[in-house]
């Protein structure tokens, strides 16, 4: 059968699209663990944003699927729809697919939508089981993980476990099968790759637990291994390892560092994604083999500075440092300490506008920001389904907005008891935008042709908004505010 797996173009304002393009993992995850005599084309469509709708014809016509899965996350749900409805006007008969965090945590927005089946949780096998359904004509009843429509009413069939990933039944992700071409971070090719996936802990605005339940489950070093030099040999010289939270085994991290290194793939940039409390406390041997590896930004999970704010958010634990068995105090400062010396950069992941914030201690965030990150990842909290903090919001009446495509991270959907949603947006853009600014040179150093061509592309997209009257004093930086989110709302109509 042709199979035609689709991501959606909607990107946040941490991701210009002129600087980072990014694979979704999750496509050629399914892509390589259909049954092998399936034609799949995975199309992201991040790397067409402005010619989606000619982009998702053309590929129709010229692939005539039978099958057309959508991976989608919240604040991509109305871009879905409307893609749902351009695929089902061109192939009446086709059978359209939902899945990832979307579908999985909110079945019911899906249920009026014009879709056949939905894939919960996790996807390969559940999709593999459901292709040769479709093939054969066969039931879907016993399909795990699978809700599918039934004349007027859905069926939801039982969950489908976590995969233990260590027994080997996941094969590697097909990259073969993509048919658009321009992923980036900044000017290099990049891939996505998993080592893990799963999270023991349950920050109070984090989709995983839901998603998947607590628990956490490995890939063996030989098919990381494997899967980096796929990566490499289609192109990439940047690598995002996209697992939940590998820094919740920290010596298996280092020992896949060590890997890494011995295979001889620490040529290439790494990213990846950390807990402060694991490089704070392990950082004296892990910060050094990081680095050896070819690991270069680090984004962390610091989500506040604020010890109230940190327990509204339910990650105290992850933010703890240890010293001789006892907890002694915030481990961020210590964790970038640790990344700084072995020549890390630290992506600060911070997340303000929590219902006790005030104006001093949003500010004393951004503070934070500007001293220790080298790029700000601040984002504001979002109630997606089913998170803990979604309900403490809805309870405390602070959600002030329900348009989901605005659920990006970056535009304030709820205010706080002290500020309105508005305010606290305009704090964390104000200073943003020159935190940004600040990490040009190193970005220059490192990537001197992209920036010296597209630096100018991902300023005006940092200061869009401005004008020569905002920069001579002569308009408010309000009014700017205002222009810049006027902006976000024409950007995000991708069809
Ligand atoms: C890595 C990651 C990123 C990377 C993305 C890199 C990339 N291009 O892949 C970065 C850092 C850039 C990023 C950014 C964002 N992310 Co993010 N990210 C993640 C993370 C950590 C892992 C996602 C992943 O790749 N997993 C590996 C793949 C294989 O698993 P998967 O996506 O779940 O896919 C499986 C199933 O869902 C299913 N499936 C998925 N799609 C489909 C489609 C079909 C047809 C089928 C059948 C099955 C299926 O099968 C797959 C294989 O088993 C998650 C989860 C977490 N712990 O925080 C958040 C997460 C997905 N991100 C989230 C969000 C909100 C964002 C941002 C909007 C803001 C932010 N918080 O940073 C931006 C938006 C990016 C953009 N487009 O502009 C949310 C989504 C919540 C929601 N309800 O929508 C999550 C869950 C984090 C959270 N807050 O809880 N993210
Ligand atoms: S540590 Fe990270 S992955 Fe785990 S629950 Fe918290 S935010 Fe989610």
């Amino acid at each position: 059968m042709n199979v035609l797996l689709l991501s959606m173009p909607d990107s946040f304002e941490h991701m210009p699209p002129v600087a980072i393009r990014m694979p979704n993992g999750a496509l050629t995850s399914l892509a390589g663990n259909v049954d092998p005599h399936h034609c799949v084309a995975v199309a992201d469509l991040i790397l067409v944003q402005r010619q989606v709708r000619e982009t998702v014809t053309r590929i129709i016509r010229e692939l005539d699927p039978e099958v057309v899965g959508l991976s989608i996350m919240t604040f991509q749900r109305r871009t879905a729809a409307r893609i749902i409805e351009v695929v089902r006007a061109l192939r009446p008969t086709v059978k359209i697919v939902v899945g990832g965090y979307d579908p999985s945590l909110a079945p019911e927005a899906y249920e009026e939508m014009d879709v056949d089946y939905l894939v919960r949780s996790e996807g390969e096998v559940t999709f593999r089981e459901l292709l040769r359904a479709v093939e054969q004509g066969s039931g879907v009843d016993r399909i795990h993980g699978l809700s599918y429509r039934n004349g007027e009413s859905w069926v939801h069939n039982p969950d489908r476990s976590p995969h233990r990933l260590e027994d080997s039944e996941i094969r590697l992700p097909n990259r073969d099968a993509r048919v658009l071409k321009g992923y980036t971070l900044l000017g290099r090719q990049v891939d996505v790759i998993e080592t893990s996936r799963g999270c023991t802990y349950d920050c109070s605005f984090c989709s995983i637990i839901e998603m998947r339940g607590r628990n956490f489950h490995t890939y063996s070093f030989d098919r990381v291994l494997a899967d980096i030099c796929d990566a490499r040999d289609h192109g990439a010289r940047t690598i995002f390892l996209v697992d939940d939270n590998i820094t919740l085994n920290v010596r298996r991290f280092e020992a896949l560092c060590e890997a890494i290194i011995a295979a001889g793939l620490h040529k290439l940039d790494y990213f990846v994604q950390a807990m402060t409390s694991a490089i704070a406390n392990h950082g004296e041997s892990l910060a050094p083999l990081m680095r050896g590896a070819g690991f270069r930004y680090v984004f962390l999970g610091i989500e506040n500075v604020l010890e109230g704010d940190l327990e509204f958010l339910r990650a105290s634990a992850k933010n703890t440092t240890r010293t001789n068995g006892q907890n002694t105090g915030n481990a961020t400062l210590k964790a970038i300490d640790y990344l700084h010396r072995n020549q890390m950069y630290v992506v600060g992941g911070l997340i303000v506008g929590s219902p006790g914030d005030t104006r001093e201690s949003i500010e004393a965030n951004l503070e934070f920001a500007r001293r220790y990150v080298d790029w700000p990842y601040i984002q504001h909290p979002t109630p997606y389904p089913r998170t803990p903090m979604t309900k403490d919001f809805r309870d405390q009446g602070l959600i002030m907005n329900e348009k989901l495509e605005e659920y990006d991270g970056t535009t304030a959907v709820v205010r706080t008891e002290h500020l309105p949603a508005e305010q606290v947006e305009f704090m964390r853009w104000k200073a943003e935008r020159w935190m940004k600014v600040h990490h040009i040179p190193i970005a220059l150093r490192h990537d001197p042709r992209f920036v010296l061509f597209q630096g100018w592309k991902m300023l005006a997209h940092t200061f869009r908004g401005s004008s020569i009257r905002s920069a001579l004093g002569m308009e408010s930086e309000k009014k700017v505010f205002e222009r810049y989110r006027a902006i976000r709302r024409t950007e995000r109509e991708y069809l």
